[in-house]
């Protein structure tokens, strides 16, 4: 009894701590997986774009799409085409369940970003990014963090 309330104790505790990236915190985190130039994306794209997709939460949950689908963590990764939420039709392109893409380990979202950003879409692909990011001056996204 003492090991399950321990168990159930680290499970409340593990499902209140939403890890929140500070912007420099993400930039270096994604520098360091080589994300700055993945793709001829600069890594203020990648900033800029999990800013308006979650606000650098890792445990954001988007709203029912008109699809359906629902879209997954600090990158907003979309069940219909990316990731498993057995809620309904996937291509499951990154092969993995989406309740993977809300843990503050971020480091399955940045290989299925990887993956998201290989297809003919390319970034277009987050239509935050596309609405807010795409085409405009982004240096002031990386420009105070010492990386
Ligand atoms: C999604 O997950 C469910 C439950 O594990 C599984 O039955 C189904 O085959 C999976 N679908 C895909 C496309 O991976
Ligand atoms: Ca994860």
């Amino acid at each position: 009894m003492k090991a399950l309330s321990l168990t159930l104790l680290f499970l409340l505790i593990a499902a209140n701590e939403a890890k929140v990236f500070t912007k420099c915190e993400l930039a270096s985190r994604l520098k360091n997986e080589g994300m700055d130039g993945y793709h001829d994306y600069k890594l203020d794209n990648w900033i800029c774009m999990a800013y308006h997709e979650s606000r650098y939460n890792t445990r954001a949950v988007g709203p029912p799409n008109s699809d359906g689908s629902r879209d997954y963590g600090i990158f907003q990764i979309n069940s219909r085409w990316w990731c498993n939420n057995t809620q309904g039709p996937t291509a499951n392109g990154c092969d993995t369940a989406c309740t993977a893409f809300t843990t503050d380990d971020i480091t399955d979202d940045i290989i299925c970003a990887k993956r998201i950003v290989r297809d003919p879409q390319k970034m277009d692909a987050w239509v935050a990014w596309r609405n807010h990011c795409k085409g405009r001056d982004l240096s002031e996204w990386t420009r105070d963090c010492r990386l």
